[in-house]
């Protein structure tokens, strides 16, 4: 069979190095350069892309490189090249006249385009820059981090929405140079950050820090405001914070104004906030020590059992979102975590997105939520919560987490991880919704994903057949089969690329 020349002789190789613009922390660090990207295809049929490239990096780190592509002349890069071969990935020493091999062929039969450009991206943080389908979303409002790691603030700056703690950074002292957010978008303007704030909550050990910083200012500002239980106990809903009580109008306006004010003075500017959280009440876990039920209102009936005062409180959540949304603006998002958005379309309605804490397990009916959040029938499905929130800033953000885990034994009895970041995954492709690639709980929980799929636009919308969901993309497709619908092992999925299975969860079997 005689072959087309896949690459004709108009490919532009293009140029990137990771810039990495930091503030003290990259002190004495050189940044890798790549130049003279040669890309040549072989004549010999097989389809194989020969780059040449020159790699520099002064205080000679190796690097992991990545090639990125474009089918349509660098406007967008989610052409996927997973056959790779040669000086490519991780370990890649600084030379000139290194070669890498990407089998076109193989990964887009057939393919003839004047418009293909190619990129090669080195980290000499070890960051791979491999082409992902977009919705990434990143939390890291748990634990603490060490905001000094450039590796971290490279890795984490791939997603396209990334959770950060506010109430962390706006704690510290103010940056010197570029913010952490600066940082994150130095590496991808693209990164839209947003901060976690606790809606009604103070930490008790926010009084031992320094003056002037976020955490004092809260705990100080608030102190007329501790809420109380109908015993007269304070309330906590959590262990080593106190509520506040935003019944009172000057509570939450203090709350309100508080962000703001980090926001536009602290040095360190969101997108955005992520909002924890707006539920339809007030619970005490069992692990709490504290006596009583929740009395905002004072009358000594428990919120859960006082119409007037759970009404009170569902409208300061409300008055908190408006408040926020008057200082900071339409263009500043506002996601909801917590019970209410997920049942309450009009609530939704003022978010630009809802995190779903602990997917599928919140909000729909027992005992197969998976199912109940995939049906469309069911009124708070996530195809009809995705018509809820605001889209005037890029949303709807219908953000799917879970911290847990589950395992089983695969085929060749190895016990093996159920990620539901892999799970959710696919998912987020038929839905358009975020699935998470970190949920960090004092160390990276879910991590980047093994598999790194880009799959380009999708071509329409998902077709639902019964228990069978099928969605069509540009460079492959996504098919997920519902199951049981019980978490966590609800479905099967399987993810191709231009007709290769690339992951596949089919228990025990599993591609890769
Ligand atoms: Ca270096
Ligand atoms: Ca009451």
């Amino acid at each position: 069979m005689k072959r087309r020349s896949l690459l004709p002789a108009t490919i532009a190789a293009l140029v990137l190095f990771v810039a990495m613009v930091l503030g003290a922390g990259a002190a004495g660090a050189a940044e890798p350069l790549v130049t003279n990207v040669a890309p040549a295809q072989r004549t010999d049929g097989s389809g194989i892309v020969d780059v040449v490239y020159d790699l520099a990096d002064a205080d000679g780190d190796p690097c992991r490189v990545s090639l990125l592509a474009s089918a349509d002349g660098g406007a967008t890069w989610d052409l996927p090249c997973p056959s790779l071969g040669g000086e490519v990935g991780a370990g890649i020493l600084p030379g000139a006249g290194r070669v890498l091999t990407w089998n076109i062929g193989r990964d887009h039969p057939g393919i003839a385009s004047e418009n293909l450009r190619l990129r090669v991206v080195a980290s000499d943080l070890d960051v791979d820059h491999t082409a992902h389908s977009p919705l990434h979303y990143a939390a890291l409002h748990w634990g603490d981090h060490d905001w000094s790691d450039d590796a971290m603030i490279e890795s984490i700056a791939r997603s396209d929405l990334l959770c950060i703690d506010a109430e962390v950074l706006w704690s510290d002292p103010a940056p010197s140079g570029l913010s952490v957010v600066e940082r994150i978008k130095a590496v991808n303007p693209d990164c839209t950050v947003i901060g976690y704030v606790s809606v009604q909550m103070i930490r008790l050990d926010w009084e031992g820090y320094p003056a002037g910083s976020y955490a004092r200012t809260r705990w100080e500002a608030l102190r007329p405001y501790w809420a109380s239980t109908t015993t007269g106990d304070t309330l906590q809903s959590w262990p080593g914070k106190v509520n506040e009580n935003i019944l009172e109008p000057a509570c939450r306006d203090t709350i309100v104004a508080i962000i703001a004010d980090f926001q536009e003075h602290s040095g360190t500017a969101f997108d955005g906030v992520f909002w924890d959280y707006f539920n339809s009440g007030i619970w005490i876990p069992n692990f709490v020590n504290v006596t009583g039920d929740p009395d905002l209102d004072g009358d000594g009936i428990g919120i859960m059992t006082d119409p007037d005062e759970l009404a009170a409180y569902k409208a300061a959540c409300v008055d908190m979102v408006a408040g926020l949304r008057a200082r900071l603006g339409e263009g500043f998002l506002q996601i909801f975590n917590g019970q209410r958005a997920y049942t309450d379309s009009t609530f939704a309605a003022l978010s630009d997105g809802l995190n779903y804490e602990l997917f599928p397990t919140l909000g729909f009916q027992a005992p197969d939520k998976m199912r109940k959040a995939m049906d469309p029938g069911v009124f708070n499905s996530l195809w009809n919560a995705r018509r809820w929130p605001r889209t005037v800033n890029g949303g709807p953000f219908l953000l799917l987490e879970n911290i847990n885990r589950a395992f089983y034994y695969d085929n060749h009895g190895v016990l093996t991880t159920l990620n539901p970041g892999d799970s959710f995954r696919a998912v987020s492709l038929l839905i358009d919704g975020c699935y998470p690639v970190w949920d960090d709980f004092g160390e990276h929980f879910f991590g980047w994903p093994d598999v790194v799929h880009s799959l380009g636009a999708p071509l329409g919308p998902t077709a639902i057949q019964g228990n069978l969901f099928t969605r069509n993309y540009t460079y492959g497709d996504v098919r997920v089969e519902m199951g049981s619908g019980v978490w966590p092992n609800p479905f099967t999925f399987r993810i191709r690329l231009n007709g290769r299975v690339v992951e596949e969860l089919a228990m025990p079997f599993h591609t890769p």
